[in-house]
């Protein structure tokens, strides 16, 4: 059977999904009575929408962009976009942009600027970094990072002399995957996760939402297996999209995936439905293992995750007769309770036990890299200098890695231990949406003598910096060269499509020009971002102009997505081997083998409180864009309908969410439904902005991050684990 963009469409379109923006509201946005006329150019370039990072063709008309769509070449996109990238033009045309520089003229958080040229701004930021680092040393400015921009930021706090780097993508989503992953497997799944869906027969998702969670071609392939009759088995206390197309729908007790994963070994091993010979060739500890879930039997599983014993064994029998073939999802965001890392360290070790590691419809082998390695750093040829003092991004956790972990900084800036830090730069990441316990967040800005945003968009923390410099947007900037892995080598560029509009500058523009006022001209040895893109073509043995041309190139001969069998394979862990008991995490002082702990459940009145995706969104950078704002105005908090009928409470009435700690959330409008365990409430996660400078997502619905006051960090990876909180319903 062949897919067609229309059953792409049905699974993306389960809840409210995909969205075509209009060619009508296209025009209201260009403010144009008309629609443009002139003959339209087509320019390739890259999403950042979101970090999926599609290739996208942009058509466009008398200098305005008019659409987007999917890069044919690039396997990312496949010819099509999902409803954000679509909507990257409402985010172009968004009247509530930054449009210039400003500097605070009144309290933190209140939003008060004057508006500054570049030169007051800049200078302004860089006499403050100066001052920080001759008082307290370059350590006490921390850098919070995330997207493309990152790559320029990050050069520079390293350049300047810190090491406190924190960003959300890492120890906030999927830290505790990758280092679970590098344990076991001795490399990370990857970005894109190298999950080959499309060849799959068995996919197992927990808490792992594919439709709701719009990663363009994840979705595209998960619509193909669907389409080609692989068994779904989607693990979640909420039917989640990807649950109405799987053959069975475990609802879960929160908090207990470990006691599932641990009881599904315990049966694969005792019913020998494991893959005998690759577990002798390619493992170690399995007779370790096979001894330490022993107890883990699926009788002891049903009570604590309210699963029954037979849809185990069922569940577990059908991963056995389709091995390898089976793909347990390892997931993306991977931050959920204190025990994350052992968690997917059970996926990582189930996946082994089916040889499904290196196998059609598992995970396949990262692809041969012919490149040299080239990063942003490398162009200048200047060794970072070292720091004096300890890092504090890295906690005490001792597989972490220098992508960080916030609340680490955010601690160590309020309390100044083990020294204090002094100067915040915030470059594409709302911390105060993205970062547990709100109110240390903003105590800590407090203690500040430099915050700065460098933002498209005046969100939330955008209130608190005492600069603003505005990025234009990935639609007005050359970025770096994007080296995608999947399951080929390519490389793929994103250019101007057009003119920066307003008075916003690249983010590689704001670096060097901070670069060179704090006496670091010599890492940024560039006038135009061409000069370096050049080089970095010239190193990697390509042509620019080609590369501009087609907007994204193939290395051929790189795939390599399956073990060769009569070849000596080797894994990149100390043995060499998968490790199935790991030494590593022994020596650390941490269970070799995932070992259960129970997570506190919800206090009678109150329940837990998850969160997610919505299809149309992108946690809370897409709220204000006038195309997707269109399509989903404000978030509803998910309950159970039997609940509901008890609490008296209808659908669609207006509720107040009261957090364990008193915190109470904005009015947010209830979804009573069967789809979804008692237990829970769930709240769409990136909506309730405070900014009254986003005139569509000011106040709209209610903010999840405000409702995590607590978290339970992983003693092993320092992955932040925020569902831990437990809420009661307050008719508002
Ligand atoms: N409660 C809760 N917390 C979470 C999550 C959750 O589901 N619930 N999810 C976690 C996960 S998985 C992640 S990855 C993080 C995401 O965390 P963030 O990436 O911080 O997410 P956003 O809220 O979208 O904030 C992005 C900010 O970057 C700006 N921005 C977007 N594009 C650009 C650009 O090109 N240039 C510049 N300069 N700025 C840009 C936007 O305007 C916005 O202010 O949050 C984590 N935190
Ligand atoms: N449209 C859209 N797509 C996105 C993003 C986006 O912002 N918008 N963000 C991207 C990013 S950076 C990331 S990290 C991924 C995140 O996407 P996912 O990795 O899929 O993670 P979440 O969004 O946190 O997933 C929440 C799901 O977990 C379920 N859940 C909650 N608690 C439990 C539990 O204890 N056990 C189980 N089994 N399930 C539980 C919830 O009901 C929900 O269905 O999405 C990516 N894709
Ligand atoms: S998945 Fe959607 S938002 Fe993300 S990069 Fe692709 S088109 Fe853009
Ligand atoms: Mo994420």
């Amino acid at each position: 059977m062949k897919w067609s963009r229309r059953d792409f469409l049905k699974v993306v379109a389960g809840s409210g999904g995909i969205g075509v923006i209009g060619a009508t509201q296209v025009d209201r946005l260009l403010g144009l009575g008309r629609k443009p006329e002139g003959k339209p150019i087509y320019v390739p370039t890259v999403c950042e929408m979101c970090f999926w990072r599609c290739g996208v063709i942009a058509k466009v008309v008398d200098g305005k962009v008019v659409k987007l769509d999917g890069h044919p070449a690039h396997p990312q996109s496949r010819g099509k976009l999902c409803a954000r990238g679509h909507g990257g033009i409402g985010l172009l045309y968004d009247p509530d942009r930054l449009k210039h520089p400003l500097i605070r003229v009144g309290q933190r958080g209140e939003g008060k600027f004057k508006k500054a040229s570049w030169d007051e701004a800049l200078n302004y930021v860089a006499e403050k970094m100066l001052k920080i680092k001759e008082t307290y040393g370059p350590e006490s400015v921390a850098l919070f990072t995330h997207g493309t921009i990152s790559t320029y930021f990050i050069h520079l706090l390293w350049a300047y002399g810190s090491p406190n780097l924190g960003m959300p993508s890492y120890a906030l989503c999927r830290g505790a995957r990758d280092i679970a992953f590098k344990l076991t497997f001795g490399a990370p799944v990857g970005n894109p996760e190298r999950a080959d869906l499309k060849n799959s027969k068995v996919i197992v998702l927990m808490g792992f939402h594919i439709g709701e969670n719009a990663h363009n071609s994840m979705c595209q392939e998960f619509a193909e297996a669907v389409g080609k009759g692989a068994t779904v088995i989607v693990v979640d206390p909420r039917f989640s999209t990807a649950a109405s197309k799987a053959k069975y729908w475990l609802p879960i007790k929160p908090a207990t995936d470990l006691a599932l994963l641990l009881a599904w070994i315990n049966v694969i091993i005792t019913e020998g439905l494991y893959d005998k010979e690759y577990v002798a060739k390619y493992t170690e500890g399995f007779d370790k293992l096979a001894e330490a879930v022993k107890e883990y039997t699926p009788q002891w599983a049903e009570k604590e995750t309210d699963i029954p014993v037979s849809l185990i064994i069922e569940t577990a029998r059908i991963m056995g007769k389709n091995k390898p073939s089976v793909l347990i999802h390892p997931g993306r965001h991977t931050a959920w309770y204190g025990d994350n890392t052992q968690r997917v360290r059970a996926i990582a070790i189930l996946t082994a036990l089916l040889g499904a590691y290196g196998r059609p419809g598992g995970i396949y082998l990262p692809p041969k890299n012919p490149l040299s390695e080239y990063g942003f750093g490398d162009f200048c040829g200047v060794p970072y200098p070292e720091h004096q003092k300890p890092e504090i991004n890295k906690g005490p956790y001792p597989f972490t890695e220098e992508e960080g972990v916030i609340p680490e900084i955010i601690k160590a800036t309020l309390t100044e231990k083990p020294y204090p830090i002094k100067g915040w730069l915030i470059t594409g990441t709302n911390l105060i949406k993205s970062t547990p316990n709100q109110r240390d967040t903003i105590e800590a800005i407090k203690k500040l003598d430099l915050v700065v945003a460098v933002d498209m968009m005046p969100f939330d923390h955008v209130l608190y910096a005492d600069v603003v410099l505005p990025e234009c947007t990935y639609l007005e900037r050359y970025d770096d060269i994007f080296v995608v892995k999947e399951r080929s080598i390519g490389l793929a560029l994103r250019q101007p499509v057009v003119n920066p509009m307003y008075d916003t500058k690249p983010g590689w523009w704001i670096a060097k020009e901070l670069g060179v006022r704090l006496g670091l001209k010599e890492y940024f040895p560039y006038n135009d971002f061409e000069d370096f893109l050049k080089a970095k073509c010239e190193a990697l043995g390509l042509n620019f102009e080609e590369l501009k041309q087609k907007g994204y190139i193939e290395i051929p001969g790189t795939a390599n997505p399956y073990i060769n069998e009569s070849s000596e394979v080797k894994f990149k862990t100390p043995s060499g081997k998968i490790e199935l008991y790991s030494k590593q995490l022994e020596e650390a002082g941490f269970p070799p083998i995932p070992t259960y702990t129970k997570h506190e459940q919800p206090p009678k009145g109150y329940f837990r409180l998850i969160y997610g995706r919505v299809p149309v969104h992108t946690f809370s950078r897409t709220t204000n864009n006038p195309s997707l704002w269109e399509l989903m105005k404000e978030n509803a908090a998910w309950l159970n309908a039997k609940v509901a009928k008890k609490l008296g409470l209808k659908n669609g009435d207006y509720v107040v969410l009261v957090n364990q700690d008193g915190v109470k959330s904005n009015k947010v409008k209830l979804k009573v439904t069967e789809r979804i365990r008692p237990d829970c409430v769930y709240v769409p996660h990136g909506f309730g902005s405070f900014s009254p400078m986003l005139k569509r997502a000011y106040l709209n619905g209610a903010d999840d991050q405000q409702l995590i006051t607590r978290y339970a960090v992983d003693p092993i990876s320092g992955s932040v684990g925020m569902r831990i909180n437990f809420v009661k319903i307050e008719k508002a």
